[in-house]
């Protein structure tokens, strides 16, 4: 065939194997090498039965995602799966690992489909901007009906083998070596004379229920659960034509749509989420055999909601935890705030009495320092000052172990004076964790001046233990997410003072594509969070923050968000739904007045320009400076830590989508008009003049 399908026979089994690592995806000369197989196997006079698997860790991932967005080259994977479904000779799909996408459907145009009891199944198109564009639309709803089908398709969540078993999709499940599975399953095949059986032919599954209903039913959730997703609406139009049509239309209308969506922004968007999130594992100069350490213990200093966060994520991973306190009163609220997390997620369902029981127990509390002597890591995690920091680590330096990591918990702190708190700045890394830090995925791993290769490896490889996405940082104020958050916070507040009111500019940047808005944000953390901030930075910025805003006077009138009842807006006692703050609009108005400000109709445009271009302008500056190594480091770190939707990409995807020049040029508007804070970021100047974009840019080394 050619190097990545073998055929092969064992008297009248023909065996297909698949071996393309990491994950079997099926690129073009996978595509051409299994119809070749095919074809050998039909034409083959001692081979009765087919088997088609996969050698390596998994079944079939999908169709190659690196091919999408180029000129299609056949086989195409369609004309593959009917290939297979057309075939003369009865076949059966090995599945192990997982089946996904393409892969999935590879399967659904075999015959019979048996599963090992650990694999899993699913189209997962769907987060990729796509349908299942290879029948998965059309025999999927064949084999588990359509409500079972449109809630794969439209989640594009994986379901177990057993799941997949009671939904008709698997015929049977199987332990151990998935060749020998297939071959036992072949040898029934040809001894119980079990012959072709198409799925496409398959109605029965399709006729059992009131399948416009549920059609309906998942079209109005889609409409109100995923405002602005593309392609969530035609996988339901896709699926609803396998009940509408016969299946060699059904497959038209499937391909219609697939390419509708494979030529969407949306699709480019959420294809470069999927590479950055894997692209940011990588570190240029730690190569892949540097030595980890061993994290078995781990401590963690301060017991507050971040402190409490950090070591949940740690005992979830059944990883021990020494969490430590100043004093007696202060370890038994952090160890109840714990509790009450833990008992929250069985309340709601996500977490089980058992589990809850076995994360507790990995839980310790403790007063001394000397508790922390045999942790392999320590995370500190207290009050965001250089001088409480200065104490925790002069202390961590006398009582741990040599070789222990020492992680700061900073949001904006200079790490490397951390580092030089201690004798071993070799082995201080930052950790920014990001609240609530036991449910998101985002870690910020700051590098400092002199952190180890060891020490960032260890890291890296503890953040996948962990669940989390790992972005590695450089020092400077704020880091990458916080620092951007700062521009794109000042102009949601200047907006408010020039005449939006928050409603709008909430409105206007959850439309765009934010999970909330700036101002129920400010609600829901605090207005006083970064009102000490805001100080420091009017002392050391004053051109970037000349005047006290609308902030500050509503932090001065006690309207400190949802905690004191009133903000931006206003909340009933117990709710968390914003209603308008009436005592908002005379302060807004005052302010505007003191800062000589006419009040003026924005339009939903402008409001998203201002707060984004002041995004996609500081996250330039980021990346010339070298504070990450790429652009779509940024965009990871706004897709998990700011609720930037994975369908735009992030702040520079959508910056090189729109074109640099076109963002320059409205920038240069907003600093003519606003001045020294919006001046262009020199390497947004650079790549625009030259057509360029920030993905294809590279520090100099
Ligand atoms: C589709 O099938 C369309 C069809 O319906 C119709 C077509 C007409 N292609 O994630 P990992 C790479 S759409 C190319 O780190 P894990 C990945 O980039 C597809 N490459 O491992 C990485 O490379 P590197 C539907 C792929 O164990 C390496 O494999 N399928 C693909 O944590 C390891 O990946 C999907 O959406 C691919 N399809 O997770 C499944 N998949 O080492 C997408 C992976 O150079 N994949 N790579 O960084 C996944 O969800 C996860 O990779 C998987 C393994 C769960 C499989």
């Amino acid at each position: 065939m050619n190097s990545s399908v073998n055929y092969e026979h064992q008297g009248r089994i023909a065996l297909i194997t698949l071996n393309n690592p990491p994950v079997n995806a099926l690129g073009q000369a996978q595509r051409q090498g299994l119809l070749d197989a095919l074809h050998e196997a039909q034409s083959d006079a001692q081979v009765d039965v087919l088997v088609l698997l996969c050698s390596g860790r998994t079944f079939i991932a999908g169709a190659d995602i690196k091919e999408f967005g180029k000129p299609p080259q056949a086989p195409s994977l369609p004309d593959v799966v009917n290939a297979f479904e057309q075939s003369a000779k009865p076949c059966v799909a090995v599945i192990h690992g997982m089946a996904l996408g393409g892969g999935l459907e590879m399967a659904l145009g075999c015959h019979y489909r048996i599963a090992h009891r650990d694999a899993q199944v699913g189209l997962p198109e769907v987060k990729l901007g796509l349908l299942p564009g290879a029948g998965g639309t059309q025999r999927l709803p064949r084999l588990a009906g359509i409500g079972k089908a449109l809630d794969m398709i439209v989640s594009g969540a994986p379901i177990d083998a057993l799941q997949a078993l009671e939904s008709h999709i698997i015929d049977e499940l199987f332990e151990g070596d998935p060749r020998a599975a297939g071959v036992a399953f072949a040898q029934r095949m040809l001894d119980e004379s079990l012959g072709v059986r198409r799925t496409g032919d398959q109605t029965a599954a399709l006729d059992s229920v009131d399948n416009s209903a549920l059609i309906a039913a998942k079209r109005a959730e889609v409409a109100k659960r995923m405002p602005g997703f593309f392609s969530p609406p035609r996988c339901v139009a896709a699926v609803e034509a396998a009940v509408c049509l016969p299946l060699a239309e059904g497959l038209q209308r499937e391909r219609a749509l697939f390419q509708e969506c494979l030529g969407s922004e949306q699709r480019a968007a959420l294809v470069h989420a999927f590479f950055a999130e894997r692209q940011c594992a990588r570190i240029e100069d730690v190569p892949k055999e540097t030595p980890v350490r061993a994290i078995k213990r781990v401590g963690v200093v301060g017991g507050g909601t971040m402190g409490v966060g950090i070591a949940l994520s740690f005992v979830s991973a059944g990883i021990p935890v020494t969490l430590l306190e100043i004093n007696e009163q202060a370890l038994q609220r952090a160890l109840q705030h714990a509790r009450e997390t833990c008992a929250a997620s069985v309340e709601r369902g996500s977490l089980s009495a058992e589990l809850m029981g076995q994360r507790l127990a990995l839980l310790h509390g403790g007063l001394d320092y000397n508790e922390l002597a045999e942790a392999d890591l320590v995370i500190e995690a207290v009050f965001e000052s250089l001088e409480a920091k200065r104490e925790v680590f002069e202390r961590l330096d006398q009582v741990c172990k040599p070789g222990a990591i020492l992680a700061s918990n900073t949001s904006s702190l200079d790490l490397d004076v951390i580092a030089a708190f201690t004798a071993r700045p070799q082995d201080v890394v930052g950790l920014h964790f990001f609240s609530p830090a036991n449910v998101m995925r985002l870690l910020e791993v700051v590098r400092g001046r002199d952190t180890s290769l060891e020490v960032l490896a260890t890291v890296m490889r503890l953040s996948k233990t962990l669940g989390k996405v790992a972005v590695v940082v450089g020092v400077c104020d704020g880091f990458v997410g916080n620092r951007m958050i700062f521009q794109y916070g000042r102009e949601a507040e200047f907006l408010l003072e020039e005449g939006a009111t928050p409603e709008q500019v909430d409105a206007a940047l959850r439309r765009f594509g934010l999970a909330m808005g700036p101002n129920a944000m400010r609600d829901l953390s605090g207005l006083d969070i970064g009102w000490s901030i805001r100080k420091r930075q009017r002392e050391t910025l004053p051109s970037h923050y000349p005047l006290p805003g609308v902030l500050d006077k509503l932090c001065e009138a006690g309207m400190l968000g949802q905690k004191t009842g009133r903000g931006f807006y206003r909340y009933a006692p117990g709710s968390r739904r914003p209603e308008p703050n009436p005592a908002l609009m005379p302060l807004l108005e005052a302010v505007s007045r003191e800062k000589g400000i006419t009040r003026d109709d924005l339009s939903d445009q402008y409001i998203v320009e201002r707060c984004i271009f002041a995004l996609i302008n500081e996250g330039a500056k980021i990346l010339e400076e070298g504070i990450v190594r790429r652009s779509s480091d940024i965009d990871v770190i706004y897709l998990h830590g700011y609720g930037f939707a994975a369908w735009r990409g992030g702040p520079m995807f959508y910056a090189d989508s729109l074109g640099l020049d076109k963002v320059l040029a409205r920038i240069r508007e907003f600093h003519q008009r606003f001045g020294a804070w919006w001046e262009p970021a020199p390497l947004l100047v650079k790549l625009a003049a030259q057509g360029g974009r920030f993905a294809d840019w590279k520090p100099a080394s």
